[in-house]
C-alpha cells in the first residue's frame, strides 16, 4: 500500500483547498509525507503546526519485505493515498508488469510504476540481485504532479539468509516466508541507488500520464466497438462560486449531492428528471455503449476512476482530443482508473451491462470533493422496480428522521 500522508484532518483540508484564495500553498495542500504499507520516518522538528493530542515521533520506523533467493514474488501494489501520483521502484530489481487494477496484461519489463490514486498494478519481482545486500523500495511522489514536505517514501528490502546471517541466526524466520511482515530484528540500511530510468522520472517533467497506451496490451483481447452509441465530451475545469469558493465545473456544471434526495433514491421513485441543480447526471439510457471524453483546461492531473465498470483506455494525450481515432490501439487498456495528464485529454468507451447509479469521478479526494464527478445513470426502468426502491427506501426514510433534529454538517460534494 503506497500512499501520500496529511497530518492536517480532513475538513480542514477540505476547507483549504476550496477556500478562495489564489496562494497555491493554501489551496494546493502538501502532503506530509509518503508511506509504504503505512510507514516512513518523519523528522518531528520539522512539522509546521503542532498537532493537538498527537504524539509525534521521528524515525517510527521503516517497512521491511523479506525475498527468497530466486524466487519470483508478486506485488500488488495499491495507490491509497489521498491525491499524489507516485514511482514505485526497487533498486537493483526489474519488475516485469501482468495487471492493472485487477486485468491481466501482456507482461511487460518496466523500471518503475506509475500509480495514480486508485489505481492498482500487480507485478512480477525476481530475487536476482545479491542476497547478502539490502536495497531500498521507493514510492516516490511526483513533483510534477504533487506537492509534499517529504517526497521519498522508502521502505527496505532483504532476503531470506539460510545461514541466518541477517537473522541473527533465528531460522525460524527464515522458515515463515511471510515477506509483508517486518522483522523484529531491523534489516541494515540500504546503500542502494534508485535506477537511472526511475531517477530520470522523478527528476525530469513528468507529465503525470500512466505508462503508454501500446506497452499495456490486455492478455484477453476486446476490440473497440467503432460506432458507441453515444459520445459524451465533457470540459474541466477549475471555478469560483458565487460564495467564493473554488469547485471543479463539467460543461460548466458541478456536482453536489443532497443527502436526502440522491440520485439513486430519485430514480428508484421513478423519477428521472433530477430537478437538483447539481445532480449532474448523465442519464445513457438503455445506450449499450459510451464513449466519454474528458479534456482538462486546467493545470492539475486527474486520476478518473469510474464505478461498477472496466472501461476502455482509447486515447490519452496532451491538450483537447482531436477525434483521430487512427491513435486507437486495436485491443485497448481496460481498467478503472487511469490517469489525465495536465492540460490533457482522455477518451475511454465503457460497455453499460451493469444497471444503476454510478460514479465516474477523479480519485483525488477534495477534487471529488469539490465536485469533480460525472454521475451516471444506467437503465434506470431496470433500476427503478429492482430490489433498489425498498432497500434505498428503507435507508432514506431513516435518514429523513434522524435529519430532522440534527445538522448535517455537509463538508464536500458528498461522495
Ligand atoms: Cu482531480
Amino acid at each position: 500500500m503506497l500512499g501520500d500522508y496529511y497530518h492536517s484532518e480532513y475538513h480542514d483540508v477540505v476547507a483549504a483547498a476550496s477556500s478562495n484564495t489564489t496562494d497555491f500553498t493554501i489551496y494546493v495542500p502538501w502532503s506530509d509525507n509518503s508511506l509504504i504499507n503505512g510507514k516512513n520516518s518523519y523528522n518531528c522538528s520539522s512539522a509546521t503546526s503542532a498537532p493537538t493530542n498527537v504524539t509525534c515521533s521521528s524515525d517510527a520506523g521503516l517497512s521491511q519485505f523479506r525475498l527468497q533467493p530466486g524466487k519470483t514474488h508478486r506485488l500488488r501494489l495499491m495507490n491509497v493515498g489521498a491525491a499524489a501520483l507516485v514511482h514505485f521502484s526497487i533498486d537493483g530489481h526489474q519488475m516485469q508488469v501482468i495487471a492493472n487494477d485487477f486485468v491481466p496484461l501482456v507482461p511487460y519489463n518496466a523500471d518503475f510504476i506509475t500509480l495514480g490514486v486508485g489505481q492498482r498494478t500487480d507485478i512480477l519481482v525476481r530475487a536476482d540481485a545479491d542476497p547478502a545486500e539490502t536495497y531500498w523500495m521507493r514510492s516516490t511522489i511526483s513533483l510534477n504532479c504533487s506537492v509534499t514536505h517529504n517526497a521519498q517514501g522508502l521502505a527496505i528490502v532483504g532476503y531470506d539468509q539460510q545461514d541466518g546471517d541477517i537473522w541473527g541466526g533465528n531460522s525460524r524466520r527464515t522458515e515463515e516466508h511471510r515477506p509483508s511482515f517486518p522483522a523484529s530484528q531491523e534489516l541494515a540500511l540500504p546503500t542502494s541507488n534508485k535506477s537511472a530510468a526511475a531517477a530520470a522520472a522523478d527528476e525530469t517533467a513528468f507529465l503525470c500520464k500512466n505508462d503508454d497506451l501500446n506497452m499495456t496490451i490486455p492478455y484477453t483481447p476486446q476490440s473497440i466497438d467503432p460506432n458507441p452509441s453515444a459520445v459524451e465530451t465533457v470540459t474541466v475545469d477549475l471555478f469560483t462560486n458565487a460564495t467564493g469558493e473554488h469547485i471543479w465545473i463539467m460543461n460548466n456544471r458541478t456536482q453536489y449531492t443532497d443527502y436526502n434526495m440522491p440520485a439513486l433514491r430519485q430514480v428508484a421513485e421513478g423519477n428521472d428528471t433530477f430537478p437538483g441543480v447539481a445532480a449532474n447526471v448523465y442519464n445513457w439510457g438503455t445506450n449499450k455503449t459510451v464513449r466519454i471524453v474528458v479534456n482538462t483546461v486546467y493545470q492539475s492531473a486527474h486520476p478518473w476512476h469510474m464505478h461498477g465498470h472496466d472501461f476502455q483506455v482509447l486515447a490519452e494525450g496532451p491538450g483537447a482530443w482531436d477525434g483521430d481515432e487512427t491513435k486507437f490501439v486495436a485491443n485497448p487498456l481496460r481498467r478503472d482508473t487511469h490517469m489525465q495528464r495536465r492540460y490533457g485529454y482522455l477518451v475511454v468507451q465503457v460497455t453499460l451491462d451493469n444497471p444503476g447509479v454510478w460514479s465516474y469521478h477523479c480519485h483525488i479526494a477534495w477534487h471529488s470533493s469539490m465536485g469533480l464527478n460525472i454521475v451516471i445513470l444506467e437503465e434506470p426502468e431496470a433500476v427503478d422496480g429492482a430490489r433498489a426502491e425498498e432497500v434505498v427506501a428503507e435507508t432514506c426514510t431513516g435518514w429523513d428522521q434522524w435529519t430532522m433534529s440534527n445538522t448535517v454538517d455537509q463538508i464536500d460534494a458528498g461522495i
